[in-house]
């Protein structure tokens, strides 16, 4: 664990539409008319335009927690502890769980991303990697600046039968979202290439892919979507971050 408190940014992805399992798994439980949000935690809030998917980890259980009237979070257990913990639960810090889902049932589902190019919404998809440890357990995919998510929707996309989708929602474009000197406009993309990337399991070249795309997007990088178009990254990012939070689009969230 680190010693430092990471500062994550929350986003609410508003489920539009359950896949099957999830829908069944919730019969009777919530009160009719309540929102869902799946609430994944990020560091990279500046690059919420690029969001092309939403990723659960398969084999993890999560909780469906009530988090305000007519408004459910989904998340690990652990995650909804610190965030009761941390006051972001309207009920006094008491934590109330109406259903648990495992991940596999929510594949496919659709979630309103904020910012992202695709405003009818992203899919929800499996991705292997996702820790039960950190943030909420949840992810949310930008495959133009993120290495672990470029390689998990090449993947997804390869294997679309194995997992059980339909390889069209693994293969949104990326959008371009940051220009960055050294790796062009889609430093994902360009460092999975470079280092030869050619698995979600490559995990020692992804570390290398992932410090240097980090490195390069926050020093070099400049915004060319969005309303801080034309500016740094480094001062574009909590911008971004405040204008979600205004919006009530996201929160924050330290562990
Ligand atoms: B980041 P740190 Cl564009 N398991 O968000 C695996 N990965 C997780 C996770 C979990 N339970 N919870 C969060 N993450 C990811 C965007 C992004 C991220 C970009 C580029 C790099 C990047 C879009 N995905 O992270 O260990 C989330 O992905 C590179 C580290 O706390 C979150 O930010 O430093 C980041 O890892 C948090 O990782």
């Amino acid at each position: 664990e680190a010693v430092n408190p990471q500062e994550y940014t929350a986003l609410k992805l508003r489920v539009l539409e359950w896949a099957p399992k999830a829908a069944e798994a919730l019969k009777g439980k919530i009160p009719e008319g309540a929102n869902f949000y799946l609430v994944p935690a990020t560091l990279r809030p500046e690059t919420m335009y690029g969001q092309t998917c939403c990723f659960v980890g398969p084999k993890i259980t999560y909780g469906v927690f009530k988090a305000a009237d007519n408004e459910y979070y989904v998340m690990t257990d652990r995650a909804a502890r610190n965030m009761a913990y941390q006051g972001i639960f309207s009920n006094e810090g008491v934590i109330e769980k109406a259903a648990e889902i495992l991940g596999s049932d929510f594949v496919g589902s659709l979630v309103n991303a904020p910012l992202s190019v695709y405003k009818d919404g992203v899919r929800v998809l499996p991705m292997e990697t996702v820790l039960p440890t950190k943030g909420t357990g949840v992810v949310t995919s930008v495959p133009s600046d993120s290495p672990d998510d470029c390689a998990t929707v090449a993947d997804l996309a390869k294997k679309a039968d194995y997992y059980g989708i339909q390889k069209e929602w693994a293969e949104l474009e990326a959008p371009a979202i940051i220009h960055t000197p050294s790796y062009g406009d889609r430093c994902a993309p360009f460092l999975v290439k470079k280092l030869k990337i050619a698995s979600p399991k490559d995990t020692k070249q992804l570390e290398e892919a992932k410090e240097l795309a980090y490195k390069e997007g926050y020093y070099q990088g400049t915004m060319i979507i969005g309303d801080f178009k034309g500016e740094k990254v480094e001062t574009a990012k909590p911008k971004v971050r405040k204008q979600l939070i205004d919006a009530g689009e996201a929160f924050a969230y330290s562990e």
